[in-house]
């Protein structure tokens, strides 16, 4: 049955309280989240001027999120997630030769994601010794030469060149020309986990692969639509931005199957009388938990009552509400959307979005009577089997209204690694018709690979299968990341080669292939001298803008290396020599590698060094903020769905949609530590969240010990022990649990359609005690 925002149901008697936080996002709580990691890392006092100088113009861009920068920056312009990334990249701890002198790799296997961080940052460049069944040290030569030697005798399209989303545009533009110049495309991201849902369902609405929005429509939109993301954890300075929107009127409308505080409540940290007083600003205007991949039927309700409207002013002779002259002139496939609109009746859309019709025609009316909307996203709605169809749907209910392409209006997918945006467009894709292999041919004198590349499913796929025999990794951490944890580990350690470029140790490291090094580089914040002197690099924000970051602080070790001389080290020693390839001179001087960018790309990069220190960053522009529409048929096109829940698992009696979190204490599968201060949960990791009604239904007492067993109806045993029953406010039939311990039950063939991001937000489950699987009462 339908739940209406404001109505509870719980069943049994005195059903436990539901963990919640009632208190605010920001205010004194960020403070002290700040001050636990700056105690904790004994950071020195001359860490809080690099914060100082975080996000602002010859300062350096923050590590955490993706978020634009503005041209007008808060005094800190930094917020307590992006002040903690700061401080554990600067921490004063060092995993250096003696530390994996004195543990085995076995041994380490045996240690937490946490405890394996906390060594501190990376020193030496280690390799694997099978004898001893220890990394060792060794000089940057020898380990250069080496992997070179390796990849010389493999096939090249048979290793793989991932990059978690962090690295400069600089770096990023040499990783994938390394790997082109060696013969493959396999160049798979974090977004290939994340937002490639976006790149490809936006490419083919609206032309375009990356969001239409800039920073400047938030101080003018009239309505938000804010589908599936966290502000509050995961882009916190977002909620400067979300609490003047609403100040100044504008009605957020959230669609969250967890009640996220951070856009419920905000008390600026940065503004006295607000911290002094208390005063909170009242974010989200509705608040509607959908059900897990229920926003396709979501927002098929809010257009239906656009249609609906319309046609009712229609007749009574008034104007009506869809914007006629847009959709006519700018739009395609219409008269199909609508027509499966008017085909959708009220109870599939209410029993798939786990939302009331009242609700939803509420919803809808405030979209209607907001002259300026713009539709926020996040994992919870790429992270899905159709979650493509998700954004679809949400550029469906923008188009009808001529919501995208003018100011105050238009969709804005909020981005998570700080430069996974820029990778891809400075040539880090699989897709090859993405890059411009012509272009590159011809100013390097090569014939590049055609062959498509492999997207992070298929790199596992090619794991499991051996085809894949070399993983180079420029960042994160990337089998921790995956789905199928359990059985992609085993595969793993069947590779011949596996390269680490990291700043901490991680799992990643431990789970290794036959050859394997772990090269530790600087971190963003740190000093880069090259032989030209002081270095600069550049990263690119969700809203397109590129921006230039120096650091300044001195490196943690003195036999850190660049990324970018990493990269470009690795490529000497394993490609032929080239008039054109340059890798000493452009480790030398970065500002030649953005001559070749803005070579590459003149229309977005032109001027590139002298403009990156702009105040705000420079725009590289974007065809669907100016209308103009890169899709096949050259409009903004409607999609029709093919479903209404964007899971693909039917329900079933036991059967749980679990959707895999983010703490307030983590980045990715970095641990910060055990508080999850937004959601009122406080010293473990290994929890189920579940709803008071579900638990009486099943029997569960709060605190009682669960297992969590794979339910996708492949016959897979896929569990994760050991989990505390923890009482909390979410929809019937939906758990929470957090990522990356809950990786290893998502299967690897449960992914977006069309772009194959793995579908880590409804992972068919079923809970067991001690015995078997339960079944209500
Ligand atoms: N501090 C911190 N910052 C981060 C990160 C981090 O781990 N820590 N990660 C970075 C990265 S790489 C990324 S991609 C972003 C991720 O940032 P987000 O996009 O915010 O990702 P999640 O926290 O995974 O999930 C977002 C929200 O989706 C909701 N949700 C789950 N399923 C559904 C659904 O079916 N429908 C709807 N409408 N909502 C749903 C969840 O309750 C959650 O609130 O953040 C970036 N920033
Ligand atoms: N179940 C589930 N799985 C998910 C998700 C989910 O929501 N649910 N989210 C997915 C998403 S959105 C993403 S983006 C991926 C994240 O996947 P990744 O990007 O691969 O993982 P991270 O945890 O960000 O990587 C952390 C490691 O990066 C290294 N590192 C940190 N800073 C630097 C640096 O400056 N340079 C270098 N070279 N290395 C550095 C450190 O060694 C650290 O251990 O996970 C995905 N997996
Ligand atoms: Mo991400």
């Amino acid at each position: 049955m339908a739940r209406s925002s404001s109505e509870r149901h719980l069943t049994g008697t005195e059903p436990p309280e539901p963990r919640s936080y009632d208190g605010v996002a920001g205010g004194w709580g960020s403070l002290k989240g700040i001050s636990e990691v700056f105690a904790r890392e004994m950071s020195s006092p001359a860490v809080l001027e690099t914060l100082a100088r975080q996000n602002k113009a010859g300062g350096h861009m923050c590590t955490s999120c993706a978020w634009g920068k503005p041209a007008h920056p808060h005094v800190f312009e930094f917020c307590e997630n992006g002040a903690k990334a700061t401080l554990w990249e600067l921490t004063r701890d060092r995993c250096t030769p003696d530390f994996f002198a004195d543990h085995t790799v076995s041994e380490l296997m045996q240690w937490s994601d946490f405890d394996l961080e906390m060594q501190g940052r990376l020193t030496h460049p280690m390799v694997y010794n099978p004898d001893a069944d220890k990394y060792v040290e060794c000089a940057w030569d020898e380990a250069f030469e080496k992997i070179g030697e390796r990849l010389k005798t493999l096939d090249p399209k048979s290793s793989v060149f991932y990059a978690s989303g962090k690295a400069s545009l600089e770096t990023s533009y040499l990783y994938a020309l390394f790997a082109r110049f060696y013969g493959h495309n396999n160049l798979p991201d974090s977004s290939n986990m994340c937002h490639e849902t976006t790149s490809v369902a936006l490419k083919q609405a609206i032309g375009t692969p990356v969001g239409s929005c800039v920073m400047e429509d938030f101080d003018h939109c009239d309505a938000i639509f804010y589908f599936g993301q966290n502000p509050g954890t995961n882009s916190p300075r977002f909620l400067h931005n979300l609490q003047d929107a609403a100040r100044r009127g504008c009605k957020i409308v959230v669609f969250n199957p967890v009640r996220e505080i951070g856009l419920i409540r905000f008390i600026n940290p940065q503004n006295p009388v607000e911290m002094l007083t208390g005063q909170a600003t009242q974010l989200s205007h509705m608040y509607l938990q959908v059900r897990p991949g229920g926003d396709i039927a979501a927002l098929m309700g809010l257009c239906k009552r656009v249609f609906q409207v319309d046609e009712e002013r229609r007749s009574h002779g008034q104007s009506g509400v869809l914007d006629q002259g847009f959709i006519a002139h700018h739009t395609q496939g219409f008269d199909e959307f609508r027509q499966k609109a008017m085909d959708t009746d009220w109870a599939e859309i209410e029993r798939c979005s786990g939302l009331s019709r009242g609700d939803l025609e509420a919803a809808g009316d405030v979209y209607i009577s907001a002259e300026r909307v713009i539709g926020v996203y996040g994992m919870g709605l790429t992270q899905h089997v159709h979650g493509s169809q998700n954004i679809g749907m949400l550029v469906n209910l923008l188009l009808l209204r001529g919501n995208i392409g003018r100011q105050g209006a238009g969709v804005s997918p909020v981005r998570g690694h700080s430069n996974v945006q820029g990778q891809r467009t400075v040539g880090i894709t699989e897709k090859p018709e993405l890059a411009p292999l012509d272009k590159l041919s011809e100013m390097f004198s090569f014939e590049p690979p055609r062959e498509k590349g492999r997207s992070i499913v298929e790199v596992c796929e090619g794991v499991l299968d051996g085809s894949v025999r070399a993983i180079v990794s420029l960042g994160g951490n990337l089998l921790r990341a995956v789905p199928e944890r359990e059985a992609i580990e085993s595969a793993w350690r069947d590779l011949d080669l596996t390269v680490m470029i990291s700043t901490k140790l991680n799992r990643s490291h431990l789970v290794h292939g036959r050859a394997a090094y772990i090269l530790p580089c600087l971190a963003r914040s740190e000093s880069d001298e090259q032989a030209s002197g002081p270095q600069s690099v550049s990263i690119e924000d969700s809203f397109s803008h590129i921006h230039g970051s120096i650091g300044r602080r001195a490196p943690a070790s003195e036999h850190l290396r660049s990324e970018l001389a990493i990269v470009a080290g690795m490529a000497k020693a394993t490609l032929p020599e080239r008039p054109s390839w340059r890798w000493d001179e452009w480790t030398g001087d970065y500002a030649l590698v953005r001559e070749l960018i803005a070579q590459t790309y003149p229309d977005k990069f032109h001027d590139f060094s002298q403009r990156m220190f702009q105040p705000g960053g420079f725009y590289r522009g974007n065809p669907a903020h100016e209308r103009e529409w890169k899709t096949q048929s050259g409009k903004a096109e409607f999609t029709t769905p093919t479903v209404m829940m964007a899971s693909d698992i039917e329900d079933a009696p036991g059967r749980f949609n679990l959707i895999t979190m983010r703490s307030n204490d983590q980045f990715n599968t970095t641990i910060y530590g055990f508080s999850d201060r937004l959601r009122g949960i406080e010293g473990s990791r290994d929890i189920v969240l579940i709803n008071p009604s579900d638990m009486a239904r099943y029997g569960l007492a709060e605190g009682e010990k669960v297992r969590l067993v794979s339910d996708a109806g492949d016959g897979a045993r896929r569990k994760v022990e050991n989990l505390t029953v923890t009482p909390f406010d979410l929809p019937n039939g939906c758990i929470g649990g957090y990522y990356p311990e809950m990786n290893v039950l998502a299967p690897l063939w449960r992914h977006d359609k069309a772009s194959k991001t793995p579908a880590s937000k409804a992972v068919p489950v079923r809970i067991e005690k001690n015995g078997p699987s339960m079944t209500p009462a």
